[in-house]
């Protein structure tokens, strides 16, 4: 990682998993930044590459305001960068094309590039416009795909760079003691890096900026009290940065639209009563606004679809049975728009492909076993479609890369040890936290969230047949 300042990767050199957060980084003839990705964060970054040899790494998030500086191109009026299928940025200059590979997932369309001459004979190359780049969950290394954020039951949180299924490195930080739960990440600062939000056994909630595992920049939010519960994050207004579910112990749940790590507007839902508990956020209908995912205790799941503040539509989904848990919202088949993970108590995962408030697909998963927790739904291949991380009883993490309802691959982690518990979208139970947390859910009961629309009501989260049984979820 680099942050800042001026790196240089010399001939025949490496770079690991290159981040540019501002500063120059130099890729000098002859040099290669290895197979992963050399991302931008934030803004002002420059990668200078020399030499006339373009590298065959995809750069992420090369937005405006960040630089690329090809030194051996020499600049001549009537140059030109153009956007190829497949988001290959070709730039012509005396003649001679070079070819860049960008983001193949980042939206262009409103996006123009251009080229300019350099401090020397070379050429930068800039893009202005609007430039879409999709937001990873768990993506602290801004890489494009999932990183895995832990917790220790001491309070010692730590994130493993992850290429795939595979572990880079693991770091750890700074320990916040046993009474700071990390509850969720999401990118606050719209920089291109995930950043984690905490929260204290007294409410207090607190959010930081992360580059990797460097804490870049720490804030603390006001105290809503300790009855509020930190949920997770989500876009309920769309306006690119993510916001902060809330629910109450009485019930009640609350938005905080974030302007960064900053509180725009506060503002408080409808109680639906405390048997419902706010499982997270995700954009059910595609409309690029986060919705919640509830889930009462006797079993029965609702959605409300949300324009920020106000709740547009609302529905309770077929009844599964107190035995189904809803562990979290993720798009396992790449529609945009989220789906739901299942875990029913003897182990069996199952999913249901959404439609806003339409159960468009269901599929249960072989049962690895109720030694395994499916915990959460990153995107560790980086393809756009959610992939389920899972953890044993034993503290062995395991991965299956999904498409759709389609188990494509699977993996077994190193075992950190039962203490460490990863962080996904997933609730947070009271049992899995050192002896001062909380449980994140309310417990008592009221009213339903919205019995408009209701559909009738099934056995099961899934009308398709079990699938076989598994020994565990790398078998
Ligand atoms: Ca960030
Ligand atoms: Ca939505
Ligand atoms: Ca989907
Ligand atoms: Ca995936």
């Amino acid at each position: 990682m680099f942050t800042g300042g001026y790196e240089i990767v010399s001939s025949g050199g490496t770079a690991s998993g290159t981040i540019i957060d501002g500063g120059v980084m130099d890729l000098q003839s002859g040099a290669s930044a290895d197979a992963l990705p050399i991302s931008f964060v934030g803004t002002g970054g420059t990668l200078e590459i020399d030499g006339t040899a373009m590298p065959a790494n995809t750069i992420r998030r090369f937005v405006p305001g960040n630089t690329i500086d090809l030194t051996g191109a020499t600049f001549a009026a009537g140059g030109s960068a153009t956007l190829q299928p497949g988001n290959v940025l070709k730039a012509v200059e005396s003649g001679v094309t070079f070819q860049l590979h960008l983001d193949p997932r980042a939206d262009y369309s409103g996006a123009t590039f251009a080229v300019a001459k350099d401090s020397g004979t070379g050429t930068n190359v800039s893009v202005s416009g609007v430039v879409r780049t999709p937001e990873v969950r768990n993506d602290f290394y801004a890489g494009g795909t999932s990183d895995v954020l832990w917790q220790n039951a001491d309070g010692l949180p730590a994130i493993w760079n992850m290429n795939g299924t595979s572990l880079i490195e693991g770091a750890g930080l700074p320990n916040p003691g046993p009474s700071w739960q990390v509850v969720a990440s999401g990118d606050v600062n719209a920089d291109g890096a995930a950043d984690i939000l905490l929260q204290n056994t007294d409410g207090l909630p607190a959010i930081w900026e992360m580059v990797g595992s460097v804490i870049a920049g720490a804030a603390v939010l006001p105290n809503p009290g300790p009855s509020w519960h930190a949920i997770g994050l989500g876009d309920f207004n769309a306006d690119g940065k993510p916001d902060i579910l809330l629910q109450n112990t009485s019930g009640a749940a609350a938005i905080w639209e974030m302007n960064g790590t900053s509180i725009a507007t506060g503002i408080v839902l409808p109680n639906p009563g405390p048997t419902w508990h706010a499982i997270g956020a995700g954009d059910f209908n595609g409309d690029g606004k986060a919705d919640i995912l509830w889930q009462n205790t006797d079993g029965e799941a609702a959605i409300w679809e949300m324009n920020g503040g106000s709740i547009v539509g609302a529905a309770v989904l077929p009844k599964p049975g107190s035995s189904w848990h809803a562990i979290g919202v993720g798009d396992f088949n790449g529609d945009g728009k989220a789906d739901i993970l299942w875990q029913n108590t003897d182990g069996l995962p199952a999913i249901w492909e959404m439609n806003g408030t339409s159960i468009i697909g269901a599929a249960v998963l072989p049962n690895p076993g109720s030694n395994w927790h499916a915990i959460g739904t990153s995107d560790f291949n980086g393809d756009g479609k959610a992939d389920i991380l899972w953890q044993n009883a034993d503290g062995i993490p395991a991965i299956w890369e999904m498409n759709g309802t389609s188990i494509i691959g699977s993996a077994a982690l190193p075992n950190p040890g039962p203490t460490w518990h990863p962080k996904d979208d997933g609730p947070i139970p009271s049992d899995k936290m050192g002896s001062n947390a909380t449980a994140q859910q309310p417990a008592l009961y009221q009213s339903s969230p919205d019995t408009a629309n209701a559909v009738p009501t099934l056995s099961s989260p899934s009308s398709t047949s079990l699938a076989l049984h598994l020994s565990a979820p790398t078998g």
